[in-house]
């Protein structure tokens, strides 16, 4: 049996749906941070695992990344890999501007998020969620795809 709505109870739903999830997803007004390309570098025996993002900036403000956190893993630091010659080395990062009206990749060789102690088991395949919290009170819980090293270019 086919179900009739009438047009204003459709509407109430549609307007109950999308204040929810407002209330959710950012603290007030259109998002401005969006995500592209979010994977992780799952790497066998308990290795770190590398986070990578593609973060977009809409606002016509610039936007920080200023924290990352994962219910799937104990530990989720933003991490900027530094190459001197031949040797490279990674310090903690405490931010990523985002541009205005522009993007900030975390791609190897860059930015990563350094993704330890994960609390379950973790394999290629699977999706896994960070929390991305930024300046300007965004918190965007984000699915990244988990590959193997053979599965990245
Ligand atoms: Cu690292």
């Amino acid at each position: 049996m086919p179900i009739k709505l009438s047009s204003s109870t459709a509407m109430a739903a549609i307007f109950t749906a999308a204040t929810l999830f407002g209330a959710t997803a950012h603290a007030a007004g259109a998002q401005a941070i969006t995500t592209q390309d979010a994977w992780v570098r799952w790497l066998p025996n308990n290795l770190p695992a590398g986070g990578y993002v593609t973060l977009m900036n809409a606002s016509d403000k610039p936007i920080d990344l200023v924290d990352v956190s994962s219910d799937d893993y104990g530990s989720a630091m933003l991490h900027q890999t530094i190459s001197n010659g031949s040797t490279q080395k990674m310090v903690m990062a405490d931010k990523l501007t985002v541009p205005a009206h522009g993007q900030a990749k975390i791609a190897p060789g860059g930015y990563h998020v350094m993704l330890e102690e994960p609390k379950h088991k973790i394999a290629p395949g699977d999706t896994v969620h960070l929390k991305l919290k930024f300046s300007d009170g965004e918190t965007l819980d984000t699915p990244f795809a988990v590959k193997s090293p053979s599965q990245t270019k």
